[in-house]
């Protein structure tokens, strides 16, 4: 069995996780997601909107994952690697050789971003909303 893993926020989920998350299943039999928590989001600098419970569990209702397992840490990826018998580590190739350590214990890849899309710009448009909102009452 091929096992694939990924990792990051996944926070207000949209297209360009689902592209990411099927293709990464593509590759393998079994899908493996670490999901940053609130507390890890801190330590990459990243707000998110929506707590990690609820992000993990939209997560794992897709249907190209397998298993849905928390991401504390930047270091963890060896263990988890080692722990899991994890065969390809692939992520967007936003992060392009970021991970090229981890060649030492799986395959690597890096994946073309979905473009015109992202969290941070979902985030943008429903503040824009939210003071035309504002202005319009
Ligand atoms: N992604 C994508 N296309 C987008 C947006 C995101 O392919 N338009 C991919 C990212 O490249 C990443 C995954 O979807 O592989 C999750 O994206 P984020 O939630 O932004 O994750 P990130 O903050 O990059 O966390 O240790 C690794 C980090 O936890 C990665």
């Amino acid at each position: 069995m091929k096992t694939i893993i990924t990792y990051g926020t996944f926070d207000l989920f949209h297209i360009g996780h689902v592209n990411l998350l099927s293709r990464a299943k593509a590759l393998g039999d079994r899908l493996i997601v670490a999901v940053s928590t609130d507390e890890f989001n801190l330590q990459k600098g990243k707000t998110t909107l929506v707590p990690f419970e609820h992000r993990a569990a939209v997560v794992a209702s897709c249907r190209f994952v397998d298993q849905v397992i928390a991401e504390a840490s930047w270091e963890q990826k060896e263990k988890d690697i080692r722990q899991f018998g994890v065969d390809v580590f692939v992520i967007g190739d936003d992060w392009q050789g970021k991970f090229d350590d981890l060649k030492a214990f799986c395959e690597v890849l890096y994946l073309p971003r979905t473009r015109n899309i992202s969290s941070s710009s979902i985030k943008q448009a429903m503040q824009v909303l939210a003071q035309l909102d504002k202005e319009l009452r």
